[in-house]
């Protein structure tokens, strides 16, 4: 290998989304089992579903699959956040989307670290929902200005990692010994530490303002909390977790089960009761803290904005019937009547322009005379195929719902509504992109290609 050879930043993202499956498969041992379930799974559904089988490869998902996770991490202060910004853009992930999670009774604000182009999402989608603490939102005056003195005085990066990431920045690219180091610097930023930062009594007083800023304040890092599998049927994880001794949550977050799968849909196992140290005299030294779970998801089709709001429609209708969420024994039920509203074949979803395809040319489509056709034509006639694009963020209200689900059950906060996205770009140091933006640029570039392809062959 060339001396001077660079590694691209796929290929780092790769190896990064490798280590952290290892380190978090040897730090919470139910993760491993879960995957092995998720392998199981995916296994049996592609051997009894051919069609499904050709789509994913028509639309170079198959490869991705073994490798597709995402992971969750709540960072404190707005120097972390964006410094774990530049991180990211190492491994050629960047901001997506704004999610307000204090509506939710959540006090952070969100993004979305992933790739963003057809083909590095194709060779591996691996994302990081990344929070940003909200201070702003703890009503204690002198525990606030403690928890921001707490978490001014950490260092959350290694001197290693600083000095890669200035490094790529200056040469645009690692070289692969560069990289292998980065990729363990990196690691050690979001690895779990049982010695807490703070003696019992802060910690106390921490969890009672918020058990999430308990988690934020109180540890050297931002510990990855949890890192999920994509599973191509939910229902049959949820399930299979049980009978494998893992404690799932009631409910399935998102759309219904349907056979066209839409947005995303989520569930998690509660989170591990593990042992800390706390700062202090060996009295009271002991404790125990809940952060870390597990969870799967499925994705389905990306929708445009007219499909989404539908889809919140739909959900909130639900939801709001009661004011008990998901909670509720008849929820799935009532979920999917009032889905049964949401078109459920590709073709009308298509039609009603609810959500995003790929679109390009089948071997037919190469070779006949296909002047006059219009798009729709084309397709009918088989010339042209519509491939779904697969939805690659995340769902503000089945965030709140798994984030709620670990914060030990009955924690119900309020906060009032206050989504602050300026804030958080400051804090960011960049803006979010906007992720139908990101689907309409898929679409639109498929339907440009086709066109030319169209043009060449009349020539
Ligand atoms: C993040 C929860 C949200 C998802 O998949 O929607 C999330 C957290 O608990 O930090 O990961
Ligand atoms: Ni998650």
């Amino acid at each position: 290998m060339a001396l001077n050879s660079s590694v691209s930043p796929d290929d780092v993202r790769t190896m990064f989304s490798r280590a952290m499956s290892d380190m978090y498969r040897a730090e919470v041992p139910q993760y491993g089992t879960l995957m092995e379930l998720v392998a199981e799974v995916n296994r049996a559904t592609l051997d009894r579903n051919s069609e499904l089988q050709e789509r994913l490869a028509r639309a170079d998902e198959l490869d991705r699959l073994d490798l597709e996770r995402h992971g969750a991490i709540r960072i404190g202060t707005a120097a972390e956040l964006s410094t774990m910004r530049r991180l990211f853009a190492v491994m050629g992930m960047v901001p997506v989307g704004y999610y307000d999670l204090s509506v939710a009774g959540v006090p952070v604000h969100s993004t979305a670290f992933r790739p963003i182009d057809d083909a590095s999402l194709a060779i591996n989608p691996f994302r990081v929902f990344t929070s940003l603490l909200r201070l702003e939102l703890i009503e204690d005056e002198d525990l606030r200005k403690e928890a921001q003195a707490i978490l001014d005085r950490r260092q959350i990066f290694t001197p290693g990692a600083l000095r890669l990431i200035k490094k790529f920045e200056d040469q645009g690219s690692l070289t692969p010994t560069e990289a292998e180091e980065f990729v363990s610097e990196a690691l050690e930023t979001f690895r779990w530490h049982s010695e807490a930062t703070v003696d019992a009594d802060v910690y106390g007083k921490l969890l009672a303002a918020h058990r999430l800023i308990a988690d934020v304040v109180s540890f050297k890092g931002p510990h990855i909390n949890h890192l999920t599998p994509r599973t191509l049927d939910i229902d049959a994880v949820q399930v299979g977790m049980p009978e494998r001794g893992i404690t799932a949550k009631a409910v399935i977050e998102g759309p219904p089960t349907r056979s066209c799968p839409i947005l995303l849909r989520q569930t998690s196992f509660k989170a591990l009761e593990e042992s800390v140290l706390f700062m202090g005299d060996e009295h009271t030294r002991r404790g125990t803290h809940t952060a870390r779970f597990g969870e799967i998801e499925q994705r389905g089709i990306a929708l445009t904005r007219k499909g989404r709001a539908l889809y919140d429609e739909l959900l909130a209708s639900v939801r709001d019937e009661d004011g008990a969420g998901s909670a509720s024994a008849d929820y799935p039920s009532r979920l999917a009547e009032a889905f049964a509203r949401f078109p459920d074949s590709y073709e009308e979803i298509r039609a009603q322009d609810l959500g995003y395809f790929r679109y390009s040319l089948t071997g037919s489509g190469a070779v006949a005379d296909l002047t006059g056709l219009g798009m729709d034509d084309l397709i009918a006639a088989g010339h042209i195929e519509a491939v779904p694009i697969v939805y690659e963020d995340f769902l503000p209200v089945s965030a709140a719902g798994i984030f709620q689900s670990n914060l030990g059950g009955s924690e119900q906060k309020s906060y009032a509504a206050n989504a602050n996205r300026d804030a958080f770009e400051a804090a960011l140091g960049a803006s979010v992109l906007d992720e139908f933006r990101l689907y309409e640029d898929a679409q639109a570039r498929s339907i440009g290609a086709v066109e030319a392809a169209l043009r060449d062959g009349r020539k």
